[in-house]
């Protein structure tokens, strides 16, 4: 046993991670001894709560390697003056990124056609097979507009795309510099072709495109989640996609995650999933692994965090 700090860590971590923390950490796994650990080091799960908190006293700093900290009871860790850190702004980019071909990939049926183009029912070129929707020109609904919607819709101004969008309180700087439209849900649902959901995990967007929301969109539009998987209630989202309510969903996150192997939406065409890819790409993961450690470490240190998780806000 090293005289370093014990942090426990849902291993394995990266290899980014693991170089900040040679020589300056032991990671220590989350079902190992956790004796003296002093620091708390996650991915997105497993949870931490107060039971958690409770059973590790010395705990000074709880990092987590990603913006969403659905995972974590940020209010208990703060009635314990335990700081939370997450990784905001060096993810927006690739996230939008992975948005963005999600959108255009439901659009235009892109896998679907990929299986089609390897699968022996592909004989010749048909002019009336596999029709999609188009992205360009059309309306994109951004449901929450914080850092990670503002870059999907200022990549949606390149498509032509009127954007419209909804969040807790109006983005002013997004109306200004983006061109985007504050729509009440409702309305939004109804008048995009492309609902986009960037939301955070909360009380409050748990549950929030259930089948009613599912039934006020266009039969020709597509849902796009990039965000966490509990926002969409996955049985109402099966029966729409089943019975071409909407045209198609793109997932890169579920709930469960993963989905059992024989969960009925594995079996529709009209729907493209990623396995949690929003951020993962090779220079964001890196950036990101930078940010948490030194989250980590400055938390370890009693120094205040690049990026403290503000309790209130995530209630
Ligand atoms: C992370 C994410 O990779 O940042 C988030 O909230 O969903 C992803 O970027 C994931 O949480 C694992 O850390």
């Amino acid at each position: 046993m090293s005289n370093l700090p014990r942090v426990l860590a849902d291993l394995p971590v990266s290899a980014d991670v693991t170089e900040l923390c040679a020589g300056r950490v032991e990671l220590v796994p989350w079902t190992g001894n956790t004796h003296g650990v002093v620091g708390i080091y996650t991915y997105g799960h497993p949870t931490v709560d107060a039971a958690l908190l409770d059973a590790l006293p010395a705990v000074q700093v709880i990092s987590n390697n990603g913006v969403g900290v659905d995972h974590i009871d940020v209010a208990a860790a703060a009635a314990r003056n335990v700081p939370v850190g997450n990784t905001p702004g060096v993810l927006n980019g690739a996230t939008a990124d992975l948005a963005f071909a999600l959108l255009l990939a439901a659009g235009r049926r892109l896998v679907e056609g990929d299986r089609y183009a390897r699968g022996p029912d592909f004989h010749r070129f048909d002019p009336s097979f596999m029709l999609g929707r188009e992205g360009h020109g059309s309306t994109l609904g951004v449901v929450g507009m914080g850092r990670i919607g503002e870059q999907v819709a200022k990549r949606a101004r390149g498509f032509g795309m009127t954007v419209l969008y909804c969040n807790r309180r109006r983005n002013e700087a997004a109306e200004v510099a983006l061109g985007a439209t504050f729509a009440p849900l409702d309305d939004l649902l109804e008048r995009s072709d492309y609902v986009v959901l960037t939301v955070p995990l909360t009380a409050q967007t748990r549950g929030m495109i259930g089948r009613a929301e599912l039934a006020r969109m266009k039969p020709t539009a597509s849902l796009i989640n990039v965000a966490r998987g509990a926002v969409v209630d996955v049985a109402a989202l099966t029966d729409a996609l089943r019975g071409r309510r909407i045209h198609a969903a793109a997932l890169d996150v579920t709930d469960p995650e993963p989905l059992p192997r024989d969960h009925p939406i594995l079996a529709l065409p009209n729907v493209i999933i990623t396995p949690h890819l929003g951020s993962a790409t090779v220079e964001t993961r890196r950036r990101m692994a930078e940010v948490s450690i030194d989250n980590l470490m400055l938390g370890l240190a009693g120094k205040a965090l690049l990026h403290p998780v503000q309790p209130l806000a995530h209630g």
